[in-house]
């Protein structure tokens, strides 16, 4: 593995909710079928549906989040794969993470497959907002400058397409990689789940790095059951 590590010139990795949790942030083990909010699991209450049926429950879910996130700091795992980005002659950083720690640590043009939580857009004009800059309280109807309707989360909800051009990126760097590191994922979810498969398929080595099996773990070249802080950082030494 050093070796592949050291002589690698075009790396994909993609990332989950277990690159995070070593900051504090909670999982969703299993892609969304535990309880994770007023008793509805995550595929509910994160769902389109959800946000037909009630956009201030989901804003609620979403600013609970935000205020988490404000007292996390990026760790260990997210910082190496900083530092990898110089590394590489080719190095692209797929997440499902909206957590925006990944960019926190120092990382430059993170694919965000799935959005970003600090991000809202107008859900009649699509006028974008970083909530942040807003400074304005955390509300169930927050509402657009521009044309005056109502805003919704930047994020990718379920049964939602992702955004145009991010997963075909992602699929093309995976298709060109040499080295694909999956790291803190369940694997779950797709079509995210699926860019190992489209690396592995085009002969990328393949390295999962999770402290438990998942249902990648048999495809990958390369398992290291381990958490991503403790681990990441030693392919450097
Ligand atoms: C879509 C943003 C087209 C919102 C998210 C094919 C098969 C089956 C189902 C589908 C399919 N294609 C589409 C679907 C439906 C659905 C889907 O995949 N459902 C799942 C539940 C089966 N997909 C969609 O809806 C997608 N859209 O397909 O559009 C379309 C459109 C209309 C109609 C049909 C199709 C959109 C999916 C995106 C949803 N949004 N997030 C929000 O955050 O609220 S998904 C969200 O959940 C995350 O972004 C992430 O993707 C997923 C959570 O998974 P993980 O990140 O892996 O986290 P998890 O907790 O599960 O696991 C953590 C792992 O880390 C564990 O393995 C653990 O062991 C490990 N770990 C823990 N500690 C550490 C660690 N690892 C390393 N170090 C540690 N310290």
């Amino acid at each position: 593995m050093r070796k592949r590590f050291a002589e690698a010139r075009r790396v994909l990795v993609l990332t989950g909710a277990g690159v995070s949790a070593e900051s504090g942030v909670p999982t969703f083990r299993g892609g969304g079928q535990s309880a994770v909010w007023k008793g509805m699991p995550f595929d509910k209450i994160s769902s389109a549906g959800m946000l037909e049926r009630n956009l201030p429950e989901v804003w609620e879910w979403f600013n609970y989040r935000r205020g988490v996130l404000e007292t996390i700091e990026p760790n260990p795992a997210h910082r190496a794969l900083a530092r990898w980005q110089d590394r590489f002659e080719d190095f692209t950083l797929v997440t499902q993470n909206v957590d925006g720690l990944h960019q926190r640590a120092g990382s430059r043009s993170v694919v965000e497959l799935h959005g970003n939580i600090w991000r809202a857009r107008c859900r009649a004009c699509r006028a974008k907002y970083d909530l942040r800059e807003r400074g304005e309280s955390a509300s169930r109807t927050y509402t657009c400058t521009e044309c005056g309707n109502y805003l919704r989360p930047d994020v990718v909800l379920f049964g939602e397409m992702l955004p145009v051009g991010a997963f075909e990126r992602a699929a093309l760097k995976a298709r060109e990689c040499e080295l694909c590191f999956v790291i803190g994922t369940s694997a779950l979810v797709y079509p995210a789940a699926g860019l190992p498969e489209i690396a592995s398929a085009a002969g990328a080595y393949t390295v999962e790095v999770n402290p438990e099996p998942t249902p990648l773990s048999d495809l990958c070249d390369e398992v290291i059951n381990g958490k991503a802080g403790e681990i990441l950082p030693l392919f450097e030494s």
